[in-house]
């Protein structure tokens, strides 16, 4: 089963899906047999970036010393899922600009801040209107929605099981899997 090793770069605002979506498609991945690695908030905002905050200068560095780690995984022979909100556009052509032509793809995960905010799984928005979180994406900070992202999944129209289909095929299609 062979494949080359790339970035999925799943971007988007808080509690539209990234985390759930990538790590379903990690899964799909596994048994097809190919190699892979979700980076996202669990493993990297509470270890290696647990300096930073949620401030431009800190999503900043934030995103590129994921970059960086993503591209080690792939250097290891990876297919590398990442799920952060990444909300600044330069910010992710700076990742993209880091690997080889080709080993970037920017999967934007498609959710109004309506939506997002009535899911809101954890409150945040909540708090988010009351001031009690400052600089919150959406609502209180930017987000710079991708202009032309390889993929694009709605997961206000899709279930998180029709976005892993959509992923599979288009993937497929592309012969990257
Ligand atoms: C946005 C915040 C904030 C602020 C805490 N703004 O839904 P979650 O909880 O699990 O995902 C959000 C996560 C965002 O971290 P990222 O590393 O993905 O952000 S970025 O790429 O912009 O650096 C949310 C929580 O952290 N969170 N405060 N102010 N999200």
């Amino acid at each position: 089963n062979k494949h080359r090793s790339f970035i999925l770069w799943f971007t988007g605002l808080s509690a539209s899906g990234k985390s759930s979506v990538a790590n379903a498609f990690a899964h799909t991945l596994f048994e097809r047999g190919n190699q892979t690695y979700v980076l996202d908030g669990d493993n990297i905002r509470h270890g290696l970036n647990n300096d930073l905050g949620f401030t431009e200068e800190d999503r900043k560095e934030n995103i590129r010393r994921i970059g960086e780690v993503a591209k080690l995984f792939v250097d290891s022979g990876q297919i590398v899922l990442t799920a952060f909100i990444s909300p600044y556009r330069a910010d992710r052509s700076l990742v993209r600009e880091l690997v080889e032509e080709g080993d970037f793809l920017e999967v934007y995960v498609k959710c109004s801040v309506e939506e997002c905010e009535k899911r809101d799984p954890k409150g945040l928005y909540k708090k988010a209107r009351n001031e009690e979180i400052k600089n919150f994406t959406g609502i209180s900070a930017p987000y710079e929605e991708p202009i032309n992202p390889e993929i694009i999944l709605d997961t206000e129209q899709y279930s998180i099981e029709q976005c892993v289909e959509q992923l599979t095929a288009i993937l497929l299609e592309k012969g990257l899997i």
